[in-house]
């Protein structure tokens, strides 16, 4: 197992990545460089952040959000320039020691959440949260007008009011789209990239949708394991692979985590890991927790084991953190609950280790 930390790059992340390597056990990032859908992600740029990276004393093995465009999930003709693309970056972050691609095929949202800084009654600390009926009857355009108009709490990553008239077009063009048509187009992309990414020594590692049920009727195909047996078996590969989120499946309580893990990791099908706890609150409602088990609804112990079981060499990051101890910084990305996170899922891995 190696434990990495999600950083958004010097220009927008608050936290010096000396802080992030001065996290015992923490060997490396998860990077990314903030590139819309679709760019052929430029080498200078890669190469600088890897330098500036690895001269803070961490590994850049793992690169976030190399997204795909919405042209290639809906199937559009000009997918394929946007395809030609993806396969010029995964090179390019192949030959810079980039061992990992996590990404998602979700429509139109990366994720949603009705409060980015729900108080947590019981410490005053604060979370991320969703509660379905927040969203009462709005679709996806009022809720980026209303986050236009100053509203608190709605947020859509990547749908910046700026931008809306785009996600009414991109939205029209997903308009009758099924399941089976999504994972058609989706079939299209792996086939093109995962020949390149196995050439290349690069695993593509597919995040599931969060929340893990679908929202605006949209077609969402990654938030159950059947949903990630039929990705995997759209093209059989071991570089075609999950990253598996146990906060964004284990949203929905129907999703045993740790079974999950011990089914994909026996096939050796999870190129990387995002790790945090959830706390259940009622149906399609709830909010991030701490990472201790105790804290919320989600046996982290068990979901450790299930990894030292059956895919102990994958990448692991805390993932989202509450905001604690007064920090000001970006939603779930904080340093120091993270940091406390990391500290937690090390020790349980310790114990695994020395229990054989
Ligand atoms: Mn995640």
């Amino acid at each position: 197992m190696k434990m990495t930390f999600r950083w958004y790059g010097r220009k927008t992340d608050p936290i010096p990545l000396k802080y992030i390597r001065q996290i015992p056990g923490v060997s490396g990032l998860m990077g990314l460089l903030e590139k819309p859908a679709g760019e052929d992600w430029p080498e200078d740029e890669f190469a600088a952040l890897k330098r500036e990276v690895n001269e803070a004393g961490l590994e850049i093995e793992v690169i976030e959000s190399v997204n795909v465009h919405e042209d290639i999930k809906t199937g559009l003709p000009s997918r394929d320039k946007y395809i030609e693309n993806y396969i010029s970056t995964v090179r390019m972050l192949a030959r810079h020691g980039v061992k990992v691609i996590i990404y998602n095929f979700m429509p139109v949202f990366d994720w949603l959440r009705t409060d980015l800084a729900r108080v947590i009654p019981e410490d005053g600390s604060n979370s991320l949260y969703f509660d379905e009926r927040d969203l009462g009857a709005m679709g996806p355009l009022e809720i980026v007008r209303k986050t236009a108009e100053g509203s608190r709490g709605f947020t859509l990553p990547g749908w910046e009011p700026e931008r809306l008239a785009l996600l009414e077009t991109t939205l029209k063009q997903y308009e009758g789209m099924t399941g089976d048509d999504l994972r058609k187009n989706y079939r299209y992309f792996l086939d093109a990239v995962i020949t390149v990414c196995e050439e290349n020594g690069v695993r593509m590692a597919c995040h599931p949708d969060d929340p893990a049920w679908p929202i605006f009727g949209l077609p969402r195909i990654a938030h159950s394991r059947e949903d990630f047996d039929r990705i995997v078996a759209l093209h059989d590969s071991p570089a075609n692979t999950v990253c598996l989120c146990t906060g964004s499946l284990g949203s929905n309580p129907d999703n045993d985590i740790p079974a999950i893990i011990r089914h994909f990791g026996s096939m050796n099908r999870i190129g990387a890991m995002h790790v945090r706890n959830v706390k259940y609150l009622g149906y399609h409602h709830f909010r991030e927790a701490a990472h201790l088990s105790s804290e919320g609804d989600l046996d982290l112990y068990e979901i450790m084991k299930a990894v030292h079981e059956t895919c102990p060499d994958t990448y692991i990051r805390p993932d989202h953190g509450r905001m604690i101890w007064d920090e000001k910084g970006r939603p779930g990305y904080g340093l120091y609950d993270r940091a406390l996170g990391a500290a937690y899922l090390n020790g349980l891995w310790e114990a695994l280790e020395k229990n054989g």
